[in-house]
């Protein structure tokens, strides 16, 4: 599978892209029972029942370490074919993973961000994979995106905690970007996101990958504080260490299986 050279040229120039489904039913099933039994265990490691930590924490990191199907996911065949595509690299690194649960009637607004800016990492050729758990639609928490805003450059990382960014006039030109079950929204690391609260009574749950040329270098100066540099053992300016930033196997040239 590899992106049409419309998705390619919808992505360079909205700075996102819908594909897919690219996973089919019965991996997704896998993943959500895969989530649902890492909840129980943190549920129970927390003495909490596992609907009350449900309404309490909504982001996860790492979930490639903490269960194989997860670790699987990372380097599923098509995503990586269609990422690379779209960066338009050689090869594939992970920075990180994560997952992020907007519950019924325990869900908050993700504000308007960049993703680059909070990253240690020396260059903007990265992109994630948000891969939908469940299908989102605009009332149950669908990621928006500003089309084109990418490419007005890096801007200093949002307040999480401050006013949602205001766009004045060029608001309207916000669009919803409703996905079913296992379609990907691919979004370049330089474009502009938000996602509302998730007001109906289904789950909406999606697993990103994201995923870096792997040529790129730890860049501690460009964000000192993010949690992803506790597990850098390399010194700044140098590749990062492939023991937990995994370079992801490409199905068209290496042997390796799962
Ligand atoms: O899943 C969400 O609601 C937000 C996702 C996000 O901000 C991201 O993929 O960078």
């Amino acid at each position: 599978m590899l992106p049409t050279p419309e998705q390619i040229r919808s992505f360079q120039r909205d700075g996102f892209v819908a594909i897919g489904p690219l996973v089919d039913e019965t991996a997704l099933a896998g993943l959500r029972d895969a989530f649902e039994a890492l909840e129980r265990r943190w549920a129970a490691e927390l003495d909490v029942t596992v609907e009350r930590y449900r309404t309490v924490v909504s982001q996860w990191t790492g979930l490639w370490e903490q269960h194989h199907a997860f670790a699987v996911q990372i380097h599923h065949p098509a995503i990586e074919r269609v990422a690379r595509a779209l960066l338009g690299v050689e090869r594939l690194q992970l920075f990180h993973d994560h997952l992020i649960s907007k519950p019924p009637a325990h869900s908050s607004t993700v504000p308007w961000h960049q993703d680059y800016p909070f990253w240690p990492v020396n260059a903007p050729r990265a992109l994630s994979c948000w891969l939908s758990l469940d299908g989102a639609t605009a009332d149950s928490g669908a990621l928006h995106f500003m089309p084109g805003a990418h490419r007005d450059g890096e801007k200093p990382p949002v307040d999480f905690l401050a006013h949602n960014k205001d766009w004045g006039p060029r608001a309207k030109d916000a669009v919803a970007v409703p996905v079913e079950a296992g379609q990907v929204i691919f979004h370049d690391c330089l474009s502009w996101h938000y996602s509302p609260p998730n007001h109906t009574d289904r789950p909406r749950r999606a697993f990103i990958a994201i995923y870096m040329d792997a040529d790129c270098r730890w860049a501690p100066a460009h964000s000192g504080w993010h949690p992803m540099n506790e597990l850098v053992s390399v010194g700044p300016g140098e590749h990062f260490n492939t023991d937990r930033f995994p370079t992801i196997r490409r199905a068209d040239l290496d042997e390796a299986s799962p």
